[in-house]
C-alpha cells in the first residue's frame, strides 16, 4: 500500500512538474512575445520620397537664391521677395491660424477672399487641411497623435513629419475633430477645389513673373529667389513647431512644450508667443504682451477691424492670464495672485 501511494505521489508530482513547466513556458512565451511587441515600434516610418526629393530641390535651390539674391539680382527682386513673404505669412498667421483654425476673430468676405489667396501663396497645404492638422496638433500635442509631435525631437517636429506618413494616432484621434464649420465656408470649400490651379500660380508661377515682366529680371534669377522666399516662410513657420517647443520660457503653463520665444515670435509675425496660444488659443493676439513690431499680425487684424472688415476679436482678461500663470506658470512672470489691478 506505502509502495503504491509513494508511487501514486511521485506520479502526482511529477506531473505536477511538468505542468508548471508547461505552465512557465506558457509565461515565458507570452512574455517574451509582450517584450517583442514592446520593443518593436509602435509605427514603422514610412519614407515619402517624392516629398523628400521635392524639399531636398526646394533647399538646394534656395541656397542658390539667396547667393544670386546678395550677387546678381536686381535689387527690386530683393524688395518682390520680402512682400511676397510678408504677404504669405500673413495668409497664415491671420488666415489659416487665427481666423480659420482658432475663430479667434470672424472676417467679411473680402477679407476671408484675401487671405485665402495670400494663404494660397504661402503653399502650406490648402487652409482645410491646414486646420485640420492644427487643430489636431492643439488637442493631442505632445502624443503620438499630434502631427508634429516634439517629443519625436527637432527635426521630426520641424519637416520630418512631412517626408512620412503618418502615424496611425494622427488619423484615427484626428477623425474626432469638428470641421463642420470650415465646411460651410465657401471661401475654404472653393479654395480646396482649385488648390491645384491656384497654388502653383500664387505661389510659383505669378512671384517669379513680375521681376520679369515689370523689371526685366532674368527668368532664372526670378525662380530661384521664389525659391529662397519659399523655403525661407517653410522655415520660418516650422520654427513655431520645433524650436517654440524646445527651447524658451513657460510663464503660462510649465507642464507642456510649447514655449515663448522671442526670437520666434519675431521671425513668424507674431506667432512665437507659443506657451500663451496652447493655453489661451481663442486670443486673436496670440500673445499677452508685446507690441505691433513683435506681432505683425495683431497690426494687420486692428487695421482691418478698423476699417470694418474683422470683428468680434476674442481677448483673454488679464486677470485670468495672471491667475493662471501663478497656478501653472514657470514664475518668468506673475508669480503674486493677490493684486488684481486690469
Ligand atoms: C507645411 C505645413 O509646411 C506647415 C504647417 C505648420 C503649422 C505651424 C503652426 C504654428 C502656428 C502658426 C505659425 C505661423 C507662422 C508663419 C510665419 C511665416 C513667416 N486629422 O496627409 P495625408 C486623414 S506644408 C484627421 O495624405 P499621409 C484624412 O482622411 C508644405 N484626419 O496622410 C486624409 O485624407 P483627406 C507643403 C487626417 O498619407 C488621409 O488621412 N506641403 C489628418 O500619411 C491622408 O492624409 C507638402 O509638402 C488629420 N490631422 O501623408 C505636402 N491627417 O486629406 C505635405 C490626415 O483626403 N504633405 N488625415 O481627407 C504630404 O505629402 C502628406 O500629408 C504626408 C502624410 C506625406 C506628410
Ligand atoms: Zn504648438
Ligand atoms: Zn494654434
Amino acid at each position: 500500500l506505502f509502495g503504491s501511494s509513494a508511487t501514486l505521489f511521485l506520479e502526482a508530482s511529477q506531473q505536477d512538474v511538468s505542468q508548471n513547466k508547461a505552465a512557465e513556458k506558457a509565461i515565458t512565451q507570452k512574455l517574451s512575445i509582450q517584450k517583442a511587441q514592446n520593443s518593436k515600434p509602435k509605427y514603422q516610418w514610412k519614407i515619402v520620397w517624392r516629398n523628400m526629393i521635392a524639399f531636398a530641390y526646394l533647399h538646394l535651390g534656395a541656397l542658390y537664391g539667396l547667393y544670386i539674391l546678395i550677387t546678381a539680382a536686381k535689387f527690386y527682386t530683393f524688395l518682390w521677395s520680402v512682400v511676397v513673404a510678408t504677404f504669405a505669412a500673413i495668409g497664415v498667421t491671420a488666415g489659416a491660424h487665427r481666423l480659420w483654425a482658432h475663430r479667434a476673430y470672424k472676417a467679411k468676405w473680402p477679407m476671408r477672399v484675401i487671405l485665402m489667396l495670400l494663404q494660397t501663396t504661402a503653399f502650406q497645404n490648402h487652409i482645410y487641411e491646414w486646420v485640420r492638422d492644427h487643430r489636431v496638433h492643439h488637442k493631442f500635442t505632445d502624443t503620438d497623435a499630434d502631427p508634429h509631435n516634439a517629443k519625436r525631437g527637432f527635426f521630426f517636429s520641424h519637416v520630418g513629419w512631412l517626408l512620412v506618413r503618418k502615424h496611425s494616432d494622427v488619423i484615427n484621434k484626428g477623425a474626432t475633430i469638428d470641421m463642420s464649420d470650415l465646411e460651410k465656408d465657401p471661401v475654404v470649400v472653393w479654395q480646396r477645389r482649385l488648390y491645384i490651379v491656384l497654388m502653383p500660380v500664387f505661389c510659383f508661377l505669378l512671384p517669379t513673373w513680375v521681376p520679369c515682366y515689370f523689371w526685366n529680371e532674368k527668368p532664372m534669377y526670378a525662380w530661384y529667389s521664389t525659391l529662397f522666399r519659399y523655403t525661407l516662410s517653410l522655415n520660418l513657420t516650422w520654427l513655431v513647431n520645433s524650436a517654440a517647443h524646445i527651447w524658451g520660457m513657460k510663464p503660462y503653463d510649465n507642464t507642456i512644450s510649447p514655449t515663448d520665444s522671442y526670437s520666434v515670435g519675431i521671425g513668424a509675425f507674431g506667432e512665437g508667443w507659443h506657451n500663451y496660444h496652447h493655453v489661451f488659443p481663442w486670443d486673436y493676439k496670440a500673445a499677452e504682451l508685446g507690441n505691433y513690431r513683435t506681432n505683425f499680425t495683431t497690426a494687420f487684424i486692428d487695421f482691418f477691424t478698423w476699417i470694418g472688415w474683422a470683428y468680434d476679436l476674442k481677448t483673454v482678461a488679464h486677470s485670468m492670464i495672471k491667475k493662471r500663470a501663478a497656478r501653472t506658470g514657470d514664475g518668468s512672470i506673475y508669480t503674486r495672485t493677490d493684486d488684481h489691478d486690469e
